[in-house]
Parts: C-alpha cells; structure tokens; sequence
C-alpha cells in the first residue's frame, strides 16, 4: 500500500457473522424478529423499556457466548503492525475487536455491555438486572439505559471520525450494508477528500457504486487476504 499513511476502516454486522451474531438486515436477521421502532428507538424504550431491556439482556448474552474470527484478528494485526494512523470505527456493539487484539475500537453505536445514566450521563458496566432498575453508580438515579445509539439519536465521537475521513488516505468499509446514515455517507466523504475506498462484503452495500474497489466474500476470509 504504497503512498497511505492514514487509514479509516469502518466495520458492521457482517464483520461479526461468521462469529455467530446475527446481522440485522438478513432474511432472519435481528429486524426481522423485532420491530425496530419497538426496540431500537427513544420511542419504543419509553413505551415499553422492559421490552428493549429484555432485547438488549438477550443481545448481551449472545455476544458473551461469541468469540472473535480471523477477520477481527487480522485488523488487530494490521493495526499493530501498520506505522501510519488508523481508525478503526465500529457500529457494532459487541466486543469481538478488542477480544480479537484490538487496542483502540470507536464504537459509533455504543457498547452492549454498557449502561448509559438518562439522568447524568455516566456510563457504567451492565448490571446484570437493568429491567429491575438498579440506580446510577454515579448519581444514584433509576435512569439506567442501554449505551447504545438508536434511530434519532446522534452516533458517538462525530467529530473525531470526520476528521479522520477528512485527512485518510484510504478507507475501507467491512460487512455493513450502507442502509443506515451518517455511516453510510462515510464513503463518500474519504472519496471527497480524495481517499482511496475500498468494500469487503458478502455482497454490494447499497453505497458501492461510490467505492473504487469491491471485493466480495465472507470476511473471514477475505479481510485476512486483504491485511496479509
Ligand atoms: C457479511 C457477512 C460475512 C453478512 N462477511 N459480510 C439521511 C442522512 C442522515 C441520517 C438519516 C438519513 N435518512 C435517515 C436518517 C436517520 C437514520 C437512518 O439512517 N435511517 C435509515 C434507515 C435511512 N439514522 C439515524 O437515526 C442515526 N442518527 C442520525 O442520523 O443522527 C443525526 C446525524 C445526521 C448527520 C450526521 C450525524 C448525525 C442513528 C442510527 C443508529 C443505528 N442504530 C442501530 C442499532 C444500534 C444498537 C444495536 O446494535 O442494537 O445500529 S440500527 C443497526 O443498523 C445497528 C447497526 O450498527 C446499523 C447498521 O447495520 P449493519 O452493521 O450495516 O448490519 P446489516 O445487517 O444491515 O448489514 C450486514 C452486512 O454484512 C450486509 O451487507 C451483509 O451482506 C454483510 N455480511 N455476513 C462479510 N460473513
């Protein structure tokens, strides 16, 4: 990879397939045995947070059980082996990159197994029975939800990724499907500033005319061929 220095890697569901956690968008998939208004808005948690904590417990507990594949270790190795930048960002929730090496993971999304205080703002590790309303360990409030970024709410560290896209010589998007925004747009801003682009994706994302370069199959696979 001659002449990149920075690098900006975006990771999606897919990325953690072939772990066994379920993507969202496939037939089977999470949005088809949940409504998403129901459990992944602001919305369907004030009408029923039981519901959405009990999707979110179910959630956790699967991800516990998972272990990272070749595709979470091969970009733990290109990070410790790469001597430019990068940025390794996630919408993912679980933890399978810092499992599989990864030292600095931005989770645009949030983290399944952290709480987050509607009254403070602290976060704090789940505690394993949020729907019985546990308090805050910082400001003792009963106003514990998951730390997870739903539809309406903004993604986490905004700024530092379009800063990063802005400045990358090269980005490269793994296993998302590019239905969901500002994720979706990232390709398009790195291509804007003159980045490289590059998919790795069982099959097209819906942005992939934007790429310069797709290449198709599952990651765990394909992402240890690309970083070696
Ligand atoms: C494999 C594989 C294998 C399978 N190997 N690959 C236009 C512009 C801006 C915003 C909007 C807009 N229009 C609408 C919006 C709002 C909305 C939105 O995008 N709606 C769309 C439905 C249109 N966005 C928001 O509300 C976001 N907030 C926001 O926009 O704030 C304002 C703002 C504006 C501008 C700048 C900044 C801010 C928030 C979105 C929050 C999304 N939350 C969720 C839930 C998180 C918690 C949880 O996990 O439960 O995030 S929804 C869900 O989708 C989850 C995922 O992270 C996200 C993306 O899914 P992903 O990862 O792509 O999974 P899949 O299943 O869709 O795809 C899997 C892919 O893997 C497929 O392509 C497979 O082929 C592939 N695959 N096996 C390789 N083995």
């Amino acid at each position: 990879m001659t002449d990149i220095r920075n690098i900006v890697i975006l990771t999606g569901a897919g990325v953690s397939a072939e772990s066994g956690i379920d993507t969202f968008r496939a037939d089977g998939g999470l949005w088809e045995q949940h409504r998403i208004e129901d459990v992944a808005t602001p919305e369907g948690f004030a009408r029923d947070p039981d519901l959405v904590l009990r999707f979110y417990e179910m959630r956790k507990e699967q991800i516990q059980t998972k272990l990272p594949n070749p595709a979470h270790q091969a970009l733990a190795r290109l990070e410790a082996e790469w001597d430019g930048n990068l940025l390794l960002v996630t919408q993912n929730i679980d933890d399978l990159h810092e499992r599989g090496g990864s030292k600095s993971v931005l989770h645009m999304h949030g983290e399944a197994l952290l709480a987050l205080c509607s009254a403070c703002e602290a976060r704090s590790p789940w505690p394993g029975v949020m729907v019985e309303r546990p308090p805050c360990p910082s400001c003792g409030a009963a106003a514990l939800r998951p730390d997870v970024v739903w539809f309406g709410e903004m993604p986490y560290r905004m700024d530092e990724i379009y800063a990063a896209l802005g400045a990358c010589d090269l980005f490269v998007s793994i296993g998302t499907s590019g239905a969901v925004y500002p994720a979706a747009g990232f390709v398009r801003e790195a291509k804007a500033h003159g980045a490289q682009t590059l998919e790795l994706n069982l099959e097209r994302s819906q942005g992939s005319g934007w790429f310069d370069e797709t290449r198709l199959g599952p990651a765990g696979e394909i992402v240890p061929e690309w970083v070696d």
